[in-house]
Order: structure tokens, then C-alpha cells, then sequence
């Protein structure tokens, strides 16, 4: 028995706003977990404070599989970006204890390494192709394998994943949400030249990803699809919203361009129809926000039997507990695909020490025992919460759209 007796949730701001639990075990050894859900952070650490960790004390640590099913079908209230979150931090934390109890990395106890390092894409952005395309060429320098390719839209004052001049990319930019102008015609004119451009300068040894952050119609997504067969991108993620799972099916009606989809879905049955129809390529859920390792094992599971390959979202607002955690879920799951690299500032790096690295396009989570992954608490609460919120957008005539 490793009996759990005290938790708390630890919130910093290095920069950016990071929510944290810290499991402690009576023979005192500790485990962390993520529970950062992107402008709502409050409600995941106040979720954790008011209605979790009460139920944790006293509870064996070891039990991760009983302590998942108690906290989902014991709240009655299933599932949510809030609830399967704070699920995940809990069961991270377990994951992180029971290896460090093991003396062995997580990877090894999720069956051992399935391949030597975990291929990552990294983001290459620009206010226009040429830069976009520069910023391409600088991480083929440094090594990566795959790159998401984000350009600005002329026209357009704003767009998803371009950074404002000089700075790094942070969409949770503002104290009240920020607002930007869509147009799906604009955009739509622009992708195509894009890789075009970005094919003749990097040529067809790197792989091409793209992000349509759900903005088009599943027509529309069907037509951008066809447009890019010819630079055979990698990905194309999130064509469309992905409530009604069924409208991929006239995506795929229409295009034979791998899709990747899910950063948003928080469990495996906002996934199953379009894993079971085989509607994508890739699913994009986290670690964090989807109930932890306990639960995207499920998933992986399911999208192993139609041949759907893992590809987790790895953004900055993923805290380096949970890029760990993914680490170890990736070396290790079967039907791995890719991870996103988003690299985190050197100060969250400080704030949050970590086994795992970077290598010519690859990551590898380390072999610490656990997850690898601290927290520097007394420079962590040097940096305060700071209220953000992720962008809104809307269409040229004012209506309300998809950010
Ligand atoms: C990605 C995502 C992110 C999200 C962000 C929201 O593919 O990395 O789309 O950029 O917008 O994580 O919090
Ligand atoms: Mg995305």
C-alpha cells in the first residue's frame, strides 16, 4: 500500500499559465501531474482543490486503474474538458509514483520501448510563404522530420498559428479575449501556394503537416484536401469542427489527404466513430485532457484496430509534464505516429526540470525513474497566476466563427 496523504495543485505563470498537482505518498515518495486546460485553469485547479483531492487521501496510490474509475463514474457528471483533465493530472501523478516506487521510467512499465525515440514535427510560421518557408528551412537545419507549416492570409489582419512579428507563438494573448477576422475565401486561395512554395524550396524528404484549426465546411475541407494531394502533406489537422463525427465521411468522400483530428475531444467516445469508420489517419488527444495515460491507452488500443495512428497535440499550453507523459506514452504505444514540438521558453524549462530530449527531429522521454519530469516550487511561486484567454474569431460581416 502506498498510501496517499496529503495533494495539492500548484498554479505558476512563467510566462505563461500553468496548472500542476503534486500527489505525496506516505514513505514520501511524490508524483506530478498536468492539469493545465488553456484559459479555464481556475476551473481544473478548483475542480481538483474542491472535489478530488478530498478523495484521495487515505486511498493506495498503486491503484491507478480503481482511482480512474472512481473519479469518472464516481462523479457521476461524466467526461468534460474540466473533469478529464483533472482525471489526468491524478492518474499522471500515480504513473509518476508507481515508477518511481519501480525504480523504473514509465515507458517500461507501459511494456518498454517500441522504437528508439518518439519523430516530433515542429512549427514553422510567417506573416507570408517566404517566411513562413525560411522559418521551414531553419528547423530542417536543426534537424526535424516533419514541420507544420502556418503562413499568414493576405487580406487578413490575423490568422491561427502566425506569431506577431518577433515573437514567439502564444494564442492566450490577452486579459479578455482577442478578436480576428476570418475569411474561408482568402484562405482557402492561400494553402495551395504555399506548399507548392514550400515542396520546391525543402523538396520531399521532410514531411508537410498543416492546421486548419476546424475553420471550413466538410465540402470546403474535401476541396483543400484535393488542392494539396499533389505536395502529399503528412497531415491536414482539424478540417472541420468535429462534434458530428459523421461529416468526415464526406471529407473522405472527397480526398485521400491524411486527416488528424481530436485535440479538443477529452475521452474515446468523442473519437469512436471516427476511428471505427476509419474517418482519420492520426488522433490528436492528450495525455492531460483526455483522463491521463490510463485513458489514452484506450484510445490508442481502439485506433490500433483500424489502423489510426497516435499523433498528440504538444502545444506550449501542454505544461513539460505533460510532453514527459507523452513521451513515455510514445515510446512505448504501438500505433505511434508523430508528436507535436512546441518548445517551451527556457523559464518554464527551469520551472520545470526534466530527463526527457531533443535529438535530430526525435524525443526521447529519459530513463529517470516515473515520469522524469519536477517542479521548482519556490521559483514557480514567483510567477502568479495571470488571467488569459485563448482569441475568438469571426467572419468579415461580424458573425461568430470557429477560432
Ligand atoms: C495545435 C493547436 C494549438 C491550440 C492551442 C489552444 O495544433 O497545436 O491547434 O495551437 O490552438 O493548444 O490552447
Ligand atoms: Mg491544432
Amino acid at each position: 500500500m502506498a498510501e496517499i496523504i496529503s495533494a495539492r495543485v500548484i498554479v505558476t505563470c512563467p510566462g505563461r499559465n500553468f496548472v500542476t498537482l503534486r500527489i505525496e505518498t506516505r514513505a514520501g515518495v511524490y508524483g506530478l501531474g498536468d492539469a493545465t486546460l488553456n484559459g479555464r485553469e481556475l476551473a481544473v485547479a478548483s475542480y481538483l482543490n474542491d472535489h478530488v483531492i478530498p478523495c484521495l487521501i487515505g486511498r493506495d496510490a498503486h491503484r491507478i486503474e480503481d482511482i480512474w474509475q472512481y473519479l469518472y463514474k464516481g462523479a457521476y457528471w461524466r467526461r468534460g474538458p474540466v473533469t478529464m483533465s483533472a482525471i489526468g493530472a491524478v492518474d499522471m501523478a500515480l504513473w509518476d509514483i508507481k515508477g518511481k516506487m519501480a525504480g523504473l521510467p514509465v515507458y517500461q512499465l507501459l511494456g518498454g520501448a517500441s522504437r528508439e525515440g518518439c519523430m516530433v514535427y515542429g512549427h514553422a510560421n510567417g506573416a507570408d510563404i517566404e517566411e513562413t518557408i525560411e522559418a521551414a528551412i531553419a528547423h530542417v537545419e536543426q534537424g526535424y522530420k516533419a514541420v507544420r507549416l502556418q503562413s499568414g492570409v493576405p487580406g487578413l489582419a490575423a490568422t491561427y498559428g502566425v506569431a506577431k512579428a518577433g515573437e514567439r507563438y502564444e494564442p492566450a494573448d490577452g486579459a479578455l479575449p482577442t478578436e480576428s477576422l476570418w475569411s474561408t475565401e482568402k484562405y482557402m486561395r492561400s494553402v495551395a501556394p504555399l506548399f507548392e512554395k514550400a515542396r520546391e524550396a525543402l523538396g520531399w524528404d521532410v514531411h508537410l503537416l498543416h492546421d486548419v484549426h476546424h475553420r471550413l465546411t466538410p465540402i470546403e475541407a474535401g476541396r483543400l484536401g484535393r488542392e494539396l494531394e499533389p505536395y502529399r502533406p503528412f497531415w491536414v489537422e482539424d478540417p472541420t469542427p468535429a462534434e458530428n463525427q459523421a461529416a468526415f465521411r464526406l471529407i473522405r468522400q472527397h480526398t485521400n489527404v491524411p486527416l488528424a483530428v481530436g485535440e479538443v475531444f477529452n475521452s474515446i467516445w468523442d473519437a469512436k466513430q471516427l476511428i471505427e469508420e476509419q474517418l482519420i489517419d492520426y488522433v490528436r488527444t492528450t495525455i492531460v485532457h483526455a483522463g491521463g495515460i490510463t485513458h489514452i491507452r484506450r484510445i490508442a488500443a481502439l485506433a490500433d484496430l483500424y489502423q489510426v495512428r497516435t499523433g498528440c497535440h504538444g502545444a506550449t499550453d501542454l505544461s513539460p509534464v505533460t510532453m514527459a507523459a507523452a513521451l513515455h506514452f510514445g515510446l512505448s504505444v504501438p500505433n505511434f505516429g508523430i508528436q507535436e514540438l512546441m518548445p517551451h521558453t527556457e523559464l518554464t524549462n527551469t520551472v520545470f526540470p526534466h530527463a526527457y530530449s531533443y535529438r535530430h527531429g526525435m524525443m526521447h522521454p529519459g530513463d529517470a525513474p516515473g515520469l522524469g519530469i519536477e517542479i521548482d516550487e519556490e521559483l514557480a511561486a514567483k510567477y502568479e497566476y495571470t488571467r488569459a484567454f485563448l482569441p475568438v474569431a469571426r467572419l468579415e460581416d461580424g458573425t461568430m466563427f470557429n477560432w
